[in-house]
């Protein structure tokens, strides 16, 4: 090693490009990073298209040891950069997305979203969808942590927007939908939501008072899982940050909990969306990519 250098452009502890060559994609599982810097479909506070490169750079903050975990952060991943979006238009980027995942899937490597809007996780989610057998998600339960529902047909004439994200991705027909954190809900959605007994639903007063029901049926499930976080599930005291913030949320503990409970599930894929900042050390960048190192690190445990 001739310099001391890092790259802030990638998650910290990324694998580096030559280690690529010497994945065996039959071995274990692999995890691949994609930044997607895209937020035109934000209602209020825009600037989750600077999600990516902040909370990447929040990672350069932590120890190769994570200590809370006891445990060398040693899962083998790689930060591929982000997707090339087209600002303004929703629906391609996402079609971009599921194409980027699906070259990811055929390696044998799981995605990793930074976000950006929450609507990018339906591209990623329709990838895995396609690389099925039958080309649903019916063997995949998502768990989404969040304020709100984001069940939304159409949002404001959209099909494609943050509001409509788990919509378009129960068309996708998963096993079930876990919505953690829930306070914020139309009442259309909470008619979908009545109607449909595969939408399980844990609002955030219920976990803030006792989180161990949660944690037994997370704990129950026995399908594939993708993990979403809209960090809008978090506190604003904690996560300021963000295109739609409610208060009285979740703790970082809380989700840390629920990370836990989930380290030896069959995890598919995992995201960390809507963090909306341009500005290094923000309190909200640092504990999405905090949420990013803790689940790699859990990853890498035997
Ligand atoms: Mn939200």
């Amino acid at each position: 090693m001739i310099f001391s250098t890092h790259n802030p452009c990638k998650f910290a502890f990324s694998a580096e490009e030559e280690d690529l060559e010497k994945i065996d994609i039959n071995d274990e599982q692999h995890w691949g990073i994609i930044g997607v810097p895209f937020d035109s479909t934000v209602s209020y506070h825009v600037g989750s298209r600077y999600g990516p490169i902040v909370v990447r750079e929040g990672s350069y903050s932590f120890e190769y040891y994570n200590l809370p975990l006891k445990t060398e952060i040693n899962t083998l991943f790689y930060d591929f950069g982000d997707l090339n979006t087209i600002p303004g238009n929703c629906q391609k980027t996402c079609d971009l997305l599921c194409e980027t995942v699906t070259d990811l899937l055929n390696h044998n490597i799981c995605p990793i979203l930074i976000g950006g809007e929450h609507s990018m996780s339906e591209g990623a989610l329709r990838a895995i969808a396609l690389n099925s057998d039958n080309n649903t998600l019916n063997d995949v339960t998502i768990i989404h942590f969040d304020a709100h529902r984001d069940l939304i047909d159409n949002y404001l004439d959209e099909k494609y927007s943050h509001a409509t994200v788990m919509r378009r991705a129960f068309e996708l027909g998963p096993n079930e939908i876990i919505q953690i954190g829930i306070r914020s809900s139309s009442l259309e959605e909470e008619e979908f939501v009545y109607n449909h007994n595969n939408i399980i639903t844990f609002h955030a007063s219920n976990v803030r008072e006792n989180i161990k029901p949660l944690i037994e049926y997370i704990k129950s499930i026995n399908s594939k899982i993708y993990i979403s976080i809209d960090m809008d599930v978090l506190d604003p005291s904690f996560a300021p940050s963000l295109g739609n913030p409610v208060p009285i949320g979740l703790s970082p503990d809380d989700i840390l909990e629920i990370l836990i409970a989930l380290k030896d599930k069959e995890i598919i894929g995992f995201d960390v969306m809507e963090t909306a900042t341009d500005k290094l050390g923000d309190i909200t960048a640092i504990t999405a990519s905090k949420f990013i190192y803790d689940f790699l690190s859990l990853m890498g445990i035997e």
